[in-house]
C-alpha cells in the first residue's frame, strides 16, 4: 500500500511522532469513539516501511471496534503500533525504556481518548512502565493494580470459538481432531496446552525452536513453518501473526475450519468467500479473540469479577454460532456475517460523548 492509501482511512484519529534518537516511529489510530473510549493493544514490531505500520494500525483499529462490538463491550477500537528500527530482541534495555517513555507521552497525550493495553511484542512488564507517565493503561501487573496478562483468558476463548465451530462443521468434540497452531506463544502455548488435554492431536509450528521442543514434551508433533497452510488438517489454528490466508491459501488451505486468535488473519476481502465457497468454516478473528477484551474491559472498566469474565468469554461460543447461522440465512462469509452481528449489536445504542 502505498502512504496516500494509507492516509485515506476512515478511522477518527491518527498520531504519529517521530524519534530519531532511537530511529523509531509511534503511531496510534483510533477507529471509533462512537459507543465510548477506544482501546487496543500496543504491539511492536521492525515494519518494513512508515507506511506499513500505519496501514497495519488502522487494521488493527478497526478490528478492535468490531471485537467491542461483537462482544457488546462499551469501548471504541484503537491501536498503537510502535515501529522499531530493528528487530524487537536487537534493542537494548535503555533504548526500550526510552522507547516506552516516548510511548506512554503520546499516548497520555489523548487524554483518554485511547487505553493501550498489552499485545505482540509488549506485556504486563511493560504496561507497568507505560503506567509511570499515563493511566490510560490497561493490563499492568497484578500487583501494580491491573488485571495483568490476558492471554490465558484470550486462550479460553478461542479454545470455546473451536469447540463451538468443530460442532457447527459437524465434526464433533475435539477428541481425535487433528489440530494444527501456528505460533505457540503466550495465547497459542496456552490454547495447544487445552486442545491436547482436550484429546486433539497436535500439530505445531514456530519460527522460535524452544516453543517447538516446549511443546513435544506433551506429545505435539512439529510442522515447517513453511509447510503450515499446506499441511492437512481439521482445524488450523493462527496464532501468530496477521495476514495469514489470502484468496491464493484460501483457495487450497487443507483444512475443515480456521479457528485462532492472530488478529487480522485474512490477507484480503476475497480470502472470506473463497473459504465459504470450499466449506471451510472460518471463525471471525475479531470474536474468538475477544477473551482478552472481556479480561481487561471486564475487569478494569466493569468491576466483573474472574467467574463473570468467564461466563462472557464461554458466550464466545454462542455468539460464533450466531455469526454461522447469519452465514448461512444470508449467504454471505462468515467475516461479513460477524460485521453484519456487530452493527446490529451497537445500532440500538446511543452515541456517547468522549
Ligand atoms: P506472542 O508474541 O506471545 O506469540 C507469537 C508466537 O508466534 C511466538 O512464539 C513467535 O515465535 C511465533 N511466530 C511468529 N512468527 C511466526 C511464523 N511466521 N510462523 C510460526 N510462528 C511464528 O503473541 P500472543 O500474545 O500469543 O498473540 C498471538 C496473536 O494473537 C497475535 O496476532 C495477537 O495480536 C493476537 N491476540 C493476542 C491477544 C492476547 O491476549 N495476547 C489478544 C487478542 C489477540
Ligand atoms: C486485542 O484484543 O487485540 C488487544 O489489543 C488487547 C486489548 C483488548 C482490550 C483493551 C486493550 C487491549
Amino acid at each position: 500500500m502505498n502512504v496516500d492509501d494509507a492516509l485515506r482511512w476512515d478511522g477518527e484519529l491518527t498520531l504519529t511522532r517521530h524519534d530519531p534518537e532511537t530511529g523509531t516511529t509511534f503511531i496510534i489510530r483510533v477507529d471509533s469513539l462512537r459507543h465510548g473510549r477506544s482501546a487496543g493493544g500496543t504491539r511492536a514490531a521492525h515494519y518494513g516501511s512508515p507506511t506499513a505500520a500505519l496501514e497495519d494500525a488502522g487494521r488493527l483499529a478497526g478490528a478492535m471496534t468490531l471485537k467491542m462490538a461483537v462482544s457488546n463491550l462499551p469501548m471504541g477500537g484503537g491501536k498503537s503500533v510502535i515501529a522499531l528500527p530493528a528487530p524487537r530482541q536487537d534493542i537494548d534495555a535503555a533504548t526500550w525504556n526510552r522507547i516506552l517513555s516516548l510511548h506512554a507521552e503520546n499516548i497520555d497525550r489523548l487524554n483518554g481518548a485511547y487505553w493501550t493495553g498489552p499485545d505482540v511484542n509488549t506485556s504486563s512488564a511493560d504496561m507497568d512502565i507505560l503506567g509511570d507517565t499515563t493511566n490510560f493503561v490497561f493490563g499492568r501487573s497484578i500487583d501494580r493494580g491491573g488485571a495483568g496478562s490476558s492471554a490465558l483468558n484470550t486462550a479460553v476463548g478461542v479454545f470455546e470459538a473451536m469447540k463451538a465451530t468443530a460442532q457447527f462443521r459437524g465434526l464433533g468434540d475435539l477428541d481425535g481432531l487433528t489440530v494444527l497452531v501456528q505460533g505457540l506463544g503466550a495465547v497459542g502455548g496456552h490454547l495447544a496446552t487445552m486442545a491436547a488435554q482436550a484429546g486433539a492431536r497436535l500439530l505445531v509450528t514456530d519460527v522460535n525452536s524452544e516453543r517447538i521442543a516446549w511443546a513435544q514434551d506433551f506429545g505435539c508433533s512439529p510442522v515447517s513453518p513453511a509447510e503450515v497452510t499446506a499441511t492437512p488438517c481439521d482445524i488450523f489454528a493462527p496464532c501468530a501473526m496477521g495476514g495469514v490466508i489470502d484468496s491464493t491459501i484460501a483457495r487450497q488451505l487443507p483444512a475443515s475450519a480456521v479457528v485462532g486468535a492472530a488478529n487480522n488473519t485474512l490477507a484480503d476481502d476475497e480470502a472470506g468467500s473463497v473459504l465459504r465457497d470450499r466449506d471451510v468454516l472460518y471463525a471471525p478473528d475479531f470474536v474468538t479473540n475477544a477473551g482478552g477484551a472481556f479480561h481487561l474491559v471486564g475487569h478494569e472498566v466493569l468491576g466483573w469479577d474472574a467467574d463473570t469474565v468467564a461466563g462472557h468469554i464461554r458466550g464466545i461460543g454462542q455468539t460464533l454460532t450466531q455469526v454461522y447461522e447469519i452465514s448461512d440465512a444470508e449467504g454471505v462469509s462468515t467475516d461479513t456475517a460477524a460485521r453484519t452481528l456487530a452493527r446490529r449489536r451497537t445500532d440500538s445504542l446511543e452515541a456517547v460523548a468522549v
